[in-house]
C-alpha cells in the first residue's frame, strides 16, 4: 500500500506511535509518506520506503495565528495526488482529522476518493477535544472519517460517552518493539547511579499537569524513608521548575536526578526497579509499556486505559488518582526482594501481548478493510 501518515513530530506519545508504525510498515514493504511540520523525532533511519514531506507554513503580518491546518490540508492534497496514496492515516484528531476532511473534499473535486483513517490517542478526546472551542469540529471530523481507531477500550468508551459519534471505533492498542525496549546489561551505569545498591525508581513524561509529577516526587520521598532508593526523571515540560523546587523543600535533591529529554530511554529503563505513572488521565500509557518491556514493574493510577495494560497485583499495582499513600505501600511491596523478580517477569510477559509484530498487522488489515469499503 501507499500510506500517508500525519502526526505531531514531537516525542509525545501519538507522534512516537505514528512514527514507529510507519517505520514498521516500511520494513514490511509499504511505501510510507510522513506529512508534518518537521522531521518526526523517531524518524531517524534510512529506508527506501520511507518519505518525509514537510508542511511549510507561510507567515504574513496579518496572521496572529498562522493557519497550519490549511497548509497541512494543501500538502495532503498535493502528496495524495502526486504519490498516488491509497490511504491517509491521521494521528491525534486535532487538527489532523479536520484538515484531512478538507483535503478529501478538495480531492473529490479532482475525481480522487482518498480514505481517511483517524486514530484517537488521548487528550484529543479526554481534555482538549472536550473544550467547547474544539468539540463541534472534533465530533464532525471523527464522523466524517472513513475509519476510526482508539488506543484502548477506555478511550473508545469515553469518546462515545462525550461526543455524538455515529461511526464504529475499532480498538487497536499501542505496541512495543521488544528488540529495542529490552533490558540491557548496564552494570557500570547502575553502579554510578546506585553505588550502595539502592533501589531505582524511574518516571518519564512530558511534565504536564495531567501526569501529576508532584505525586511521583511525594511517592518517592516516602518510599525513600523506608528503603534506600534513587529517582530518575526523564523528560521535560512546564511542571519541571515546580518539581525541582519541591525536591529542595523535601530535601531529597541528592537522590533525585532530572535527566531531561533522552533519546535512549531504554538505557535508563534497563537499570530501573520500578516505574511510576500516577497520571490523572492516560488513554493507554505507552511510557509504562516501554518500562514493562524492559522488565520494570509499574506503580500507576487506574486512570483511563492504564488498567488494560498494568494488571493490578501482577505487573504492578493501579491505585485511584491521588492515592499517594496507597501507591507508596504498593511500591514497597513490589520493591521487596522476595516479590521483585516475579513482578519483573510478569511485566515483560504482559508487554509481549503488545508486540509490534502482533499489532501492526491489525492496522494493515484495518487499512485493507477501509479501502475495500470505498
Ligand atoms: O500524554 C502524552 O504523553 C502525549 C499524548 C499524545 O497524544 O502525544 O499521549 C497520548 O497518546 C499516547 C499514545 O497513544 C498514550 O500512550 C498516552 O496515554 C496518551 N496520553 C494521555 O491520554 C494523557
Amino acid at each position: 500500500m501507499r500510506i500517508g501518515i500525519v502526526c505531531y513530530p514531537t516525542f509525545g506519545g501519538s507522534g512516537v506511535v505514528a512514527t514507529e508504525l510507519g517505520k514498521e510498515l516500511a520494513l514490511k514493504g509499504h511505501k510510507v509518506h510522513f506529512i508534518t511540520y518537521s522531521q518526526p523525532a523517531r524518524l531517524d533511519v534510512f529506508n527506501e520506503n520511507l518519505f518525509y514531506h514537510e508542511v511549510y507554513i507561510p507567515t504574513y503580518p496579518l496572521f496572529q495565528y498562522p493557519p497550519y491546518e490549511l497548509a497541512l490540508a494543501s500538502k495532503m492534497v498535493d502528496i495524495v495526488r502526486f504519490e498516488k496514496l491509497d490511504v491517509l492515516h491521521v494521528h491525534y484528531a486535532i487538527p489532523h482529522a479536520s484538515a484531512a476532511y478538507m483535503a478529501k473534499q478538495i480531492l473529490r473535486t479532482k475525481g480522487i476518493n482518498i480514505p481517511i483513517i483517524t486514530t484517537l490517542h488521548g487528550t484529543d478526546i479526554t481534555l482538549v477535544g472536550k473544550d467547547a472551542s474544539f468539540e463541534p469540529v472534533v465530533t464532525f471530523s471523527i464522523n466524517q472519517s472513513d475509519g476510526v481507531t482508539a488506543v484502548s477500550d477506555s478511550l473508545r468508551a469515553e469518546t462515545y460517552d462525550f461526543f455524538q459519534i455515529e461511526k464504529d471505533i475499532e480498538v487497536i492498542p499501542n505496541f512495543i518493539d521488544l528488540e529495542k525496549f529490552k533490558r540491557q546489561k548496564k552494570e557500570h551505569f547502575r553502579m554510578a547511579i546506585t553505588p550502595n545498591n539502592e533501589k531505582l525508581l524511574v518516571h518519564t513524561s512530558n511534565f504536564r499537569g495531567v501526569k501529576r509529577v508532584e505525586d511521583v516526587i511525594r511517592i518517592f520521598a516516602k518510599v525513600r524513608e523506608k528503603v534506600p532508593s534513587k529517582l530518575l526523571l526523564v523528560g521535560d515540560g512546564p511542571e519541571r521548575p515546580k518539581m525541582e523546587k519541591l525536591c529542595r523543600e523535601l530535601q531529597i535533591c541528592q537522590d533525585v536526578r532530572f535527566l531531561g529529554k533522552l533519546e535512549a530511554v531504554e538505557e535508563v529503563l534497563s537499570i530501573a526497579d520500578l516505574f511510576l505513572m500516577p497520571s490523572e488521565k492516560e488513554s493507554f500509557g505507552l511510557a509504562a509499556l516501554e518500562a514493562m518491556s524492559c522488565e520494570v514493574p509499574v506503580i500507576s493510577t487506574n486512570a483511563g486505559g492504564i488498567p488494560e495494560l498494568n494488571i493490578n497485583g501482577v505487573t504492578g499495582f493501579a491505585s485511584p488518582v491521588g492515592a499517594v499513600d496507597d501507591m507508596v505501600q504498593n511500591a514497597l511491596y513490589v520493591l521487596d526482594d522476595e516479590h521483585l523478580p516475579q513482578f519483573k517477569a510478569n511485566a515483560l510477559n504482559r508487554a509481549k501481548d503488545f508486540d509490534i509484530k502482533k499489532i501492526v498487522p491489525l492496522y494493515e488489515a484495518f487499512y485493507q478493510r477501509v479501502i475495500a469499503e470505498q
